[in-house]
């Protein structure tokens, strides 16, 4: 399914960066998605640009036309960009993330990538993220995943900026075509949510300059991550990162009983070299009511 179906154009919403979590939340949850206007200023995409310059020139353009012919896309950032990693743990992303996914026990980082949609580009297949998952049909009210696109150059229409189908996460199609299309129009440093429900691709880019933007994404700890972050960031450049950052790469548990190491120690302590088991299944925050049931009746099992 093309854009051209989906003719019906919208503006998007904007809000401004000192907007609280909570209320971007609330717009992603009814729409789809929100857009923050400038949440970091020049200098951090500055920064971020000239660490990630030589990998973007070494990265191949797409393979078919959904990753884009002419579209090169550089990951591994949180190895390669010292800079992402703040946009990885941006307060208000953090937040807002969190919100979103307030059902799981964990959150945890999906895939760190630039996508640079380069001139001569066409518009990208609307698609809806959660395909990743082996194309499982995740109910309608059970989001998966939480995204998020910074943009790195101005998103504009003339170079590509994100087209997104307002409020086509709980609508299937052929009905979602009906539904309203809009385009990401949003000034560097800003950043875009997008839930992993809604219809989005990329767009044709017929300006002269390339269209960058940074999609650091963010899924439930219960499913494997998109990029593998324990290859894509060496053991010896994780040692030299902070705690909470590797917590949300996966050197967490991702449920109660995901993602130990050995005899039950906790991935983050193995990673520093310490001995730290993971926590039983009454330690770990119980964000539902089967969970909750399972360790009162263990309880009661146990005193009994
Ligand atoms: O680059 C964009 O604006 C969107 C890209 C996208 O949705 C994808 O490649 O999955």
């Amino acid at each position: 399914m093309r854009g051209a179906a989906y003719d019906r154009i919208v503006q998007l919403t904007t809000f401004p960066a000192e907007t609280p979590p909570d209320e971007i939340a609330g717009h992603l949850r009814a729409h789809g998605y929100a857009i923050v206007e400038r949440a970091v200023d020049d200098a951090v995409m500055d920064r971020l640009a000239a660490e990630a310059a030589p990998h973007i020139a070494a990265s191949d353009a797409g393979r078919d036309d959904y990753d884009g012919r002419h579209t090169r896309r550089t990951g591994a950032l949180i190895a390669r960009c010292p800079t992402a990693r703040e946009l990885v743990m941006h307060p208000t992303v953090v937040g807002t993330v969190g919100a979103f996914l307030d059902h799981v026990t964990s959150f945890q980082l999906h895939l760190t990538q630039i996508i640079s949609i380069e001139p001569g580009e066409t518009q990208q297949k609307l698609h809806r993220d959660e395909m990743a998952f082996d194309f499982y049909p995740f109910p309608t009210d059970y989001h998966v995943q939480c995204n998020t696109m910074w943009a790195l150059t101005d998103f504009t229409v003339e170079n590509g900026g994100t087209h997104v189908v307002v409020g086509s996460s709980t609508v299937p199609e052929p009905a979602a075509a009906s539904l309203p299309s809009g385009q990401v129009v949003m000034p560097r440093g800003s950043v875009l949510f997008y839930d992993g429900k809604v219809l989005h691709g990329g767009g044709a880019n017929t300006s002269a300059g390339p269209r960058q933007g940074v999609n650091i994404t963010y899924c439930v700890g219960w499913v494997r991550q998109e990029e593998n972050q324990y290859l894509a960031c060496p053991p010896e450049v994780a040692r030299t990162l902070d705690d909470d950052l590797l917590r949300m790469m996966g050197y967490q548990e991702g449920a109660f009983a995901l993602g130990y190491v050995g005899d039950q120690e906790d991935p983050l302590a193995v990673l520093r070299g310490e001995h730290r088991k993971k926590r039983t299944i009454a330690e770990t925050p119980q964000r539902s009511d089967d969970h909750r049931q399972f360790v009162d009746e263990l309880a009661a099992d146990q005193r009994a």
